[in-house]
């Protein structure tokens, strides 16, 4: 007999890839390994500093696969973290505890000279036996994505030395010194091309660039900082591997996804809470991928609304290449029982 889904890839989340839709689209969620989950918090507690989780296989496979487990996601991404690049380039790193990353800030050329890529083999292998070794223990059926930070969201950490919520160190030395600004985004989409593409040769089966902070720059400084380093990355991992989806996630940038999109060709665009379903639609519609994008907040908050808003979107996208996902990470505070609901919710309603 014909067997309508015979030639569908074994794993859901590739297929809106090809440009079809899937019923019920496929879900995950980022940051679905993190501290809302206990079984998280217990092997975090055990496992010394956070970088040491991130460079330790064994642990940081068992935290990628705990939301899994739990859930089924369609989709694991490898757990570490977009700040292993400086930190293998040679920045000084740490996390401090319930205080996020603090960093030795890198000021001007005269402090890039520290960082080199030759630096960074041994860290990058270490991540890569995780992603080996999860490409052996995870389900048949569930992707695994890899992922990096985007130059210019990985720059403002380098900068500021920590998180901020303008940006301000890495936008005015860009403006100060765009030829120095330039060779550290030289530095990271060179680094980033790299730890992609050993993430791939390990069994990664797709990739993400997060770039959070993108929306904090202006149209022209956007176009230089955003889309040409990600747009060299994207060039750059297709050249040698030309069938591993790229999502690009440009947070803040919903006015200027379109221009991103076609500067940079990725295969697929993660949309932030704000962005409009209207605008997520016609996206899809050209037969790109799109990713999203429900508020992480209303996840905490759980009961009908999560129910209304998780419906309207998957019925908004139905029929398009679409992924349901969140439109930032989850935070901390989500109940857990609330993910499964959200997880039954997307497969009843989206189907
Ligand atoms: O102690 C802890 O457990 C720290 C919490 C934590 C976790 C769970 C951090 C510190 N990073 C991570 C994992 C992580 N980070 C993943 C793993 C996979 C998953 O999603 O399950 C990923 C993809 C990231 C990506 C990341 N790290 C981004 C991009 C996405 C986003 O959230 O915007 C950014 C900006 C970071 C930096 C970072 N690392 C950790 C924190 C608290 C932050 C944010 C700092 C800030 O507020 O600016």
């Amino acid at each position: 007999m014909h067997d309508p889904n015979a030639n569908q890839p074994l794993k859901r989340f590739l297929t809106p890839f090809s440009g079809k839709a899937v019923q019920p689209p496929p879900v995950w969620l980022m940051r679905q390994a993190g501290r809302y989950l206990p079984e998280y918090r217990k092997i975090r507690s055990e496992a010394g500093t956070f970088l040491d989780l991130c460079y330790s296989p064994k642990l940081a496979a068992e935290v990628t696969l705990q939301p899994i487990r739990r859930y089924g996601f369609d989709a694991a991404i490898l757990f570490s973290d977009i700040l292993v690049v400086p930190d293998a380039l040679g920045q000084n790193v740490r996390f401090a505890e319930g205080e996020g990353p603090r960093l030795e800030p890198i000021k001007s050329v005269d402090d890039l000279r520290r960082l080199t890529l030759s630096n960074t083999h041994y860290k990058f292998a270490k991540v890569c036996e995780t992603v080996a070794l999860l490409a052996r223990e995870l389900p048949r059926e569930t992707a695994l994505i890899g992922f990096c930070g985007a130059p210019w969201t990985v720059a403002t950490y380098m900068a500021e030395g920590r998180g901020s919520t303008d940006q301000a160190a890495a936008r005015s030395w860009a403006y100060r010194d765009r030829q120095g600004f330039s060779q550290l985004i030289d530095l990271l989409t060179e680094a980033s091309i790299v730890y992609l593409s050993n993430q791939v040769e390990a069994g990664a089966n797709a990739l993400q660039i997060f770039d959070s902070w993108a929306g904090s720059l202006a149209d022209d400084e956007f176009e230089r900082w955003v889309i040409a380093p990600t747009a060299r990355i994207v060039t750059e991992i297709r050249r040698r591997h030309p069938k591993v989806p790229i999502i690009g996630f440009p947070r803040g940038a919903a006015a200027s996804l379109q221009k991103y999109i076609d500067g940079t060709n990725v295969d697929g665009v993660s949309c932030d809470t704000a962005c409009p379903l209207s605008v997520m639609q016609a996206i899809a519609k050209t037969g790109k991928v799109v990713q999203g994008n429900l508020d992480p907040l209303l996840l905490v908050a759980g009961g009908d609304a999560l129910d209304a808003r998780a419906g309207a979107i998957c019925e908004a996208m139905a029929g398009l290449p679409f992924v349901f996902n969140l439109g930032h990470g989850i935070v901390p505070e989500t109940p857990p029982e609330n993910v499964a609901r959200l997880v039954q919710r997307v497969r009843e309603k989206g189907n």
